[in-house]
């Protein structure tokens, strides 16, 4: 049939296009004029109704067939240009890897902050609870709280920095310790408290005027001075690994009864004593004990019912045999060539 003969004419030139076709815009030219429903194909449809039975049939047959073979073909095309596209466009932007990369630098972190981090990441592991207390204090909270009423002479040992007749810098993070205990109002507790200290000490290789400590709380029923020693072991194996010699001495605080200190052997002679640890072969890096009655008493709590300890543990004196420091002014001064060498270990 002549009507066929031509749909099959029009396909071959149609086919014939789509292979010249060599880029996105002239696929998208063929497209416009050839397979839209304007196209001349389209256009032959109107043949249809001119014919009838078998003819009308393969006529219809011819013309869905030539769509369909077109409509290949030009996926075939589209996939070609857009696959030949991406190969040019990768043999363009070949990476040359033996160029030197950017150079981004990365700060360290103050070890003053990340042995904060890593006490803290020790203690919520173990169950406590992180609160913080403020740096200015009452002079009730940072003494008379704590067992040390105005003339004891332990006032004397936490020389401090006033602001007023009341008011002063903390000495230490223990009152954190009864604002705690008033807001638990008779509950158990358990926390560590992270903060700055202030006191008018001489600055040397281990003392600074600014220092830090971690406190740490716990009271309910039962709890027993093995009860901290166990916890403070765990902590001190945590944090220096299973080598390091380990002091529990037995000492005095106001608000502890009976009271420990707990020294670590030196970072620099390792037990045989040097000037950093003052000849001694240790350094105290922390105070602990469990809470005086008075204390717990003043907090609301009954000590016939509950028990407590406490400590209080010196950041810088942790980085310090931590990491090897020798001085802990080096700490404070900002260097940042020290700080430097402390990228987030
Ligand atoms: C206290 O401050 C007690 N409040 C600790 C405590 C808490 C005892 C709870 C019992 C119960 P002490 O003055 O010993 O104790 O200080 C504790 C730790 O703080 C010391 O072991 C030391 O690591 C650190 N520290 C004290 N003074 C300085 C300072 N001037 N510079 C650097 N670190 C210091």
């Amino acid at each position: 049939m002549e009507l066929i003969k031509k749909v099959e004419e029009l396909k071959n030139e149609i086919i014939a296009k789509i292979k010249e076709a060599f880029d996105e815009p002239s696929l998208r030219l063929i497209q416009e004029n050839h397979l839209s429903k304007k196209s001349p194909l389209n256009a032959m449809m109107s043949h249809i109704k001119e014919l009838q039975g078998e003819e009308k049939a393969s006529f219809g047959q011819a013309i869905n067939n030539a769509k369909k073979e077109i409509a290949e073909f030009f996926a075939s095309k589209e996939k070609e240009i857009s696959d030949k596209k991406i190969q040019e466009k990768l043999e363009k932007e070949k990476i040359d890897i033996t160029l030197p990369s950017i150079d981004y630098h990365m700060g360290g972190i103050n070890p003053f902050y990340q042995i904060i981090d890593e006490i803290c990441d020790i203690f919520t592991s173990m169950g406590y609870q992180v609160k913080e207390g403020p740096d200015v204090e009452t002079d009730y909270f940072n003494f008379e709280r704590m067992n040390i009423p105005s003339n004891h002479p332990a006032r004397e040992m936490q020389d401090s920095f006033y602001i007023t007749n009341t008011t002063l810098l903390r000495t230490h993070t223990s009152p954190a310790q009864a604002h705690a205990m008033d807001e638990a109002k008779g509950q158990p507790l358990k926390i560590i408290c992270p903060g700055k200290c202030f006191r008018r000490d001489d600055d040397d290789a281990t003392h600074s005027h600014q220092f830090g400590q971690v406190e740490g709380l716990v009271i309910d029923k039962n709890i027993n001075l093995g009860n901290l020693k166990a916890t403070l072991e765990l902590f001190l194996r945590k944090m220096f690994g299973e080598k390091r010699e380990v002091r529990f001495r037995s000492s005095y605080f106001p608000f502890t009864e009976p009271s420990v200190e707990v020294d670590i052997s030196c970072m620099e002679c390792h037990g045989k004593g040097c000037p950093i640890c003052k000849g001694t072969g240790y350094i105290e890096i922390l105070g602990a004990g469990m809470v005086h009655p008075h204390v717990l008493e003043m907090s609301g709590y009954d000590p016939k019912e509950y028990s407590g300890f406490a400590f209080g543990i010196g950041i810088e004196r942790v980085a310090m045999l931590r990491y090897g420091i020798d001085d802990i002014r080096k700490i404070y001064q900002g260097d940042v060539r020290f700080i430097e060498q402390f990228k987030r270990m």
